[in-house]
């Protein structure tokens, strides 16, 4: 019988692009249409010039005597061998870094400031007030108003990271020491996905993101509920599991508006509000919360959070269905 997962994971690609969240060639921004302008032009024009050399080349070869004799010729030679190439591709040249230049140029001041850094493996996200100071921390989960200018101020503090969402903007290299700025401006609401586009060690492949593009109401609303500290526990197994989530995991996480305050790992205040777990890798649900917690180590080899496997089934439910209730 023959194997044909493979098939099955060829088509995985393609199947996101079809779907467009995740795709370059359905782009939702300005700046990501000036790469797709880019690609389509110089798709279009090597495409052109192939088929121009390929329909030479057969004359060249099987062609009538009159032409064969003529191809050979010195001025075909400098002609379509020197000058041509040397035209196409300077213009060509200029029209990319013309476009490119366009891409970083920001006449208006941003609307909104967000700071990334990238982690191993999964993304810190602090939104910024005008004066640049920390309005609340999250991960993984961008969200950004519709038709307004975002900066997002890229940045890492282990190895280098690349910041990619093909539906709003090209890449940007995350550099540790440094700033690196990226304009979007989107032009609809929508879901998109991103992804590390740097090599970055073990679970680079299993670094992504979510950004999802609001109407500037609901996005004002989930920035304000964003800065609230988290909910209390509504019930007994709510409150064992954040009893339990104060001893085991306080160290490395923050869930603001308790005693836990650590900063090694994503901050967890309203963790049950996002639309995925660990960086893209699962679909957020208390099931998948149960499922993270017991066997991160199992989901996401060499990630920095230990696999909680000797957690009773009744402590894990408890811790589960508290972070789920962090919304
Ligand atoms: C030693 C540090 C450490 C401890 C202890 C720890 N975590 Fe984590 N946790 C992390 C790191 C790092 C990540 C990010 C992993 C990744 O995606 O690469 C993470 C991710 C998570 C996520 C996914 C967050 C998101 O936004 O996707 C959840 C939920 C979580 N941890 C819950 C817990 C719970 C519950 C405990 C205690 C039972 C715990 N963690 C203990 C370091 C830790
Ligand atoms: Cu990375």
């Amino acid at each position: 019988m023959p194997d044909f997962s493979v098939y099955a994971l060829l088509a995985v690609p393609l199947a996101t692009t079809w779907a467009g969240r995740q795709s370059a060639l359905h782009p939702k921004a300005d700046q990501a249409s000036l790469g797709a302008d880019i690609g389509w032009v110089m798709f279009a024009g090597g495409s052109g010039i192939f088929l121009l050399v390929m329909v030479i080349l057969v004359l060249a070869l099987v062609g009538p005597q009159r032409w064969r004799r003529h191809l050979s010729g010195r001025a075909w030679l400098i002609g379509a061998g020197v000058a041509f190439p040397v035209v196409v591709l300077s213009a060509l040249l200029v029209y990319s870094l013309g476009l490119a230049a366009s891409m970083v140029r920001t006449d208006a001041p941003a609307a909104v400031r967000i700071e990334v850094m990238g982690e191993m493996w999964w993304w810190r996200v602090r939104y910024l007030d005008e004066q640049g100071q920390v309005l609340f921390e999250t991960a993984n989960d961008i969200r950004i108003p519709v038709g307004q200018p975002v900066d997002l101020m890229l940045t890492s503090r282990n190895v280098v990271h690349s910041f990619w969402v093909p539906n709003l903007a090209g890449k940007l290299d995350m550099v540790p020491g440094h700033v690196n700025r990226l304009r979007i401006q989107a032009r609809e609401a929508g879901s998109f996905r991103g992804q590390c586009a740097e090599f970055c060690g073990a679970q680079h492949a299993q670094m992504m993101f979510d950004v999802q593009v609001l109407a500037p109401a609901d996005f004002q609303a989930w920035l304000q509920a964003q800065q609230q500290p988290a909910q209390a526990p509504a019930d007994a197994q709510l409150r064992q599991g954040r009893q339990l989530f104060t001893q085991a995991c306080a160290q490395c996480h923050t869930v603001r508006g308790t005693q836990a305050a650590g900063t090694l790992g994503p901050d967890l205040t309203h963790v049950g509000s996002r639309l995925s777990l660990a960086a893209g890798v699962l679909p957020n649900n208390v099931g998948s919360l149960a499922g993270w917690i017991a066997g991160s180590q199992h989901i996401k080899p060499g990630n920095a959070m230990p696999s909680f496997n000797q957690l009773s089934g009744e402590q894990l439910r408890a811790v589960a269905h508290y972070m789920e209730s962090l919304q």
